[in-house]
């Protein structure tokens, strides 16, 4: 059978899983009310997060799709996949245009020498600008120094939503059948070459509880069988052994369990716990090796700590040290970008490519049912010919142009420099590099400057010379000084100081951060004091104070705000921040000894 291997590549929030999901249901593959970004954090936050095989069947030919994630701290997924398909469709926003992760997926395709497909999306969007978005496009890919074979794209137009694709805006249709008809007229079918001996790499990882760590892979010479004694090559030159105990192609969403798979297709094997993204699969040791697929390195590092906070075992089924270190062992089974050190009796460390990324595990972890704290997230740094080596950033900012001031600004104080600046749709569009040092904790306060209207999405570019000290607005924290429920008659009051992360009635204890201070140091308070009851009025009267929303805090937002000297606490059902140090006077001490 004739089998053509694509990925569907963009920025984030364009339509790719949108695009999967039509093209699957179109061709009968799964049922109406399917979706690719299935798990419950995918649901949730709108976004994909793991990339995803899925395969249909079009005009006797088998069609791999592989949808990927758009956020930029999924980016190596991407470039993983992208190593292992033979075309890319490229989703671009028809209102957005191209943005900083289309450059970044379309970069990597151009390099390995890959022929996009273009599919300008959301062409439905009162606000669509398609042919300038067209047109920029068709710069992007000249500007990446696209070949002339790679910049004779097809551009498709499309509605994913709606799943509708058609080759000219005006052309009347009714579904995809058009970019499933460029699919198959543009993407070469994969080579065939059965004859040789087998040569297969992993480019993704899955876990079994059953079958053990499972190897998404793509067989490029002969044939894989079930039960085969293989050879694996890993790229440092090791060789091991192996069988494949399990074999499964796609069809549809469903992994469906085969005999024999051959070169061309996609295939998932079961049965050599040791192998990994890049490693060689053959039939003879002497085998050439497939060149290795490099992942990246992660970029921040935080602590994992079993819970101390004074609530700790309240809220969680999962609380000891054994139990965290299990479920983490657990986790660098398939979260390739992740690495961890055991080493420390105190605490885990754990390092990833971002904040989303390590978000996402906390987020993972918390559901199902671990109570743990972790440290403030801290950059890696490198040593490299004597030279101290920081990792940096590419961040695009789109803000109204009233507020770029400020926003230039606040950037060049955390080491940020422009590298461009041009109007973007009535807003200007600022491109900075920055050391991740410089950008962790701005979200925020880009928000508030920009009055929730400016758009910034960064993503690692490269390890470079530490950019020197970093200014950054110190957010002193305002802290409990009591333990017991906050009161709406304090909360009022404390108001004034600052920002509160909590509410009327929440349970608080000394040491936990209740707030931020808008001006000054660290601040212990008592939000436990309600209306002095000898007044005549009834503590019921609490309950009529008008209190501003808190700010909420959040996994995001807590790893992002909190300070050196704090952790964040993180159970099923509550995200707190608290100090190291939870009594005033022990830190004071500390303050005092440094
Ligand atoms: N108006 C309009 N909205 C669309 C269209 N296609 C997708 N959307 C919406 O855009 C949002 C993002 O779509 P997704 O398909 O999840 O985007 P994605 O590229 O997979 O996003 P990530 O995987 O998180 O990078 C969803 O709310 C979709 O409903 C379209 O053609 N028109
Ligand atoms: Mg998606």
């Amino acid at each position: 059978m004739e089998i053509r291997n694509i990925a569907i590549i963009a920025h984030v929030d364009h339509g790719k899983t949108a695009l999967t999901d039509k093209l699957l249901k179109q061709t009968g593959m799964v049922a109406d009310d399917f979706s690719m970004d299935q798990n419950a954090l995918e649901k949730e936050r709108g976004i994909t997060i793991y990339s995803k095989n899925g395969s249909i069947d079009y005009k006797g030919a088998k069609i791999n799709i592989v949808d990927t994630p758009g956020h930029a701290d999924f980016g190596s997924e991407v470039e993983r996949v992208l190593r292992s398909i033979d075309s890319v469709i490229l989703v671009v926003d028809a209102q957005e245009g191209p943005m900083p992760q289309t450059r970044f997926v379309l970069k990597k395709s151009l390099e390995l020498g890959l022929k996009p497909i273009v599919v300008i999306n959301k062409i439905d969007k009162p606000a669509a600008r398609i042919e300038m978005v067209q047109e920029e496009v068709y710069e992007l890919f000249l500007d990446l120094g696209a070949n002339d074979e790679q910049l004779d794209f097809t551009t498709v137009y499309a509605i994913a939503r709606e799943g509708i694709a058609k080759l000219n805006i005006d052309d009347k249709s009714h579904d995809l059948t058009p970019l499933l008809e460029t699919i198959v007229a543009r993407v070469e079918p994969a080579k065939n070459d059965i004859d040789s001996l087998l040569r297969a790499q992993p480019f993704n990882l899955a876990y079994d509880d059953f079958l053990g760590r499972l190897a998404i892979v793509r067989i490029y010479e002969g044939k894989i069988k079930f039960g085969d004694n293989v050879v694996v090559k890993k790229p440092d030159g090791t060789i091991i052994n192996g069988k494949i105990s399990k074999l499964f192609t796609f069809r549809g969403l469903k992994r469906e369990e085969v005999i024999e798979a051959e070169a061309g297709d996609i295939a998932m094997i079961a049965g050599i716990p040791e192998i990994y993204i890049g490693d060689t699969i053959c039939i003879n040791a002497d085998q050439e090796t497939l060149p290795a697929i490099t992942i990246d390195e992660p970029t921040i590092a935080l602590n994992f700590l079993v819970n101390n906070s004074p609530f700790a075992g309240r809220e969680g089924k999962f609380v000891t040290s054994k139990q965290i270190k299990e479920r983490l062992e657990k986790e660098l089974e398939v979260n390739v970008g992740l690495k961890i050190d055991f080493s420390s009796g105190d605490f885990y460390k754990v390092y990833g490519r971002g904040e989303l990324h390590i978000a996402i595990l906390l987020e993972n972890m918390r559901r199902e049912g671990f109570e743990i704290q972790v440290s403030q997230p801290q950059v890696i740094f490198k040593e490299e010919g004597g030279q101290k080596l920081e990792p940096f950033e590419e961040a695009t900012i789109d803000v109204p142009n009233d507020y770029s001031g400020t926003v230039i600004e606040k950037m060049s104080k955390r080491k940020g420099t422009i590298v461009d600046m041009r109007p973007e749709g009535g807003d200007t569009r600022i491109i900075f590099h920055i050391p991740t040092r410089g950008l962790l904790g701005y979200r925020g306060e880009f928000t508030i400057d920009t009055r929730g209207e400016g758009i910034l999405c960064a993503r690692f570019i490269d390890f470079k010379p530490y950019a020197g000290t970093v200014e950054k607005r110190d957010v002193g924290s305002m802290i409990s000084m009591a333990t017991g429920k906050a009161a709406a008659f304090s909360l009022a009051n404390l108001e004034n100081r600052g920002t509160l992360y909590v509410k009327h009635g929440a349970e608080l204890y000394e040491g936990q951060v209740i707030g931020n201070v808008a001006k000054g140091n660290d601040m212990a308070v008592n939000p436990i004091k309600g209306k002095n009851l000898s007044n005549m009025r009834s503590s019921g009267a609490d309950d009529a104070i008008k209190l501003t929303p808190p700010w909420e805090i959040t996994l995001e937002r807590g790893l992002e705000t909190m300070n050196a000297d704090e952790y964040l606490e993180i159970t099923p059902s509550n995200i707190r921040l608290r100090k190291q140090l939870l009594t005033e006077t022990d830190r004071i001490r500390l303050a005092r000894k440094s």
